[in-house]
């Protein structure tokens, strides 16, 4: 069985059969100028060092034919799915549905929901839209999963502490093993982000285990996974 010795707190052992990477929310609207995360104040610059080794990660995975399965958060265009306190985030004229560069700020369909162009899902990989942090929630995420018999996550995407730790507490409490990819989840905030990768590992992994990426995709080869 496949290992990554070096995670935190212990080896992280995993079956590529039953293994997804799951790369949550890697939008223009968190990563790119004109967003949504610009919108609310942050230095969007911040994530732009997870693109480089998620891109080196979807490569690895993709060659041994491990699951890929993608997320976006957004809403929409009627914000019937959006929560009143959640669109009254922002400054006036810079909240969810209003108009931006890149279209309207967080919308399903619009050019800055999308996935950057360097992480654009390939064909056959689902791409789960979320309307909330944590990607089981009012979606098929957990249905899909079940359905490919997959009980170990691997997790990348932005930003740590919000939606890649939402999602990585709801599927700890489903019985899935999530090992956190430290270089490829990020935030606008680099001691949220520190802090948030000890808080996975803590405890005894108390919500799973955290490593850098090059240490799994090392496995993944050492292993030979099909
Ligand atoms: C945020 C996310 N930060 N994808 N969303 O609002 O983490």
């Amino acid at each position: 069985m496949p290992t990554v010795a070096s995670a935190h707190p212990s080896p992280y052992e995993f079956d590529p059969a039953t293994t997804a990477l799951l790369v949550i929310d890697m939008q223009r609207d968190f990563l790119e100028p004109g967003g949504f995360g610009e919108s609310l104040g942050n230095d969007v610059s911040q994530l732009r060092r997870t693109i480089g080794p998620t891109a080196a990660l979807l490569r690895a995975c993709r060659a041994v034919g491990l699951t890929v399965i993608h997320t976006r958060e957004g809403h929409s265009a009627d914000l019937s799915d959006c929560p009143p306190a959640k669109l009254a985030r922002g400054g006036p004229g810079l909240r969810i549905g209003d108009p931006g560069p890149m279209g309207r700020i967080l919308i399903r369909g619009e050019y800055g929901h999308d996935i950057i162009d360097e992480l654009a899902p390939r064909d056959g990989e689902p791409v789960v839209d979320k309307p909330g942090k944590g990607a089981f929630y009012a979606t098929d995420l957990g249905a899909m999963l079940a359905e490919r018999n997959i009980r170990s996550l691997v997790v990348a995407g932005v930003t740590t502490e919000v939606c890649v730790h939402t999602t990585v507490r709801e599927a700890n409490d489903r019985g899935y093993e999530c090992l956190v990819l430290a270089d490829c989840v990020g935030s606008y905030f680099p001691e949220f982000h520190r802090v948030a990768l000890e808080m996975v590992a803590a405890q005894g992994g108390i919500f799973g285990w955290v490593a850098e990426s090059t240490d799994f995709t090392s496995s993944l080869v050492l292993e030979g996974a099909s």
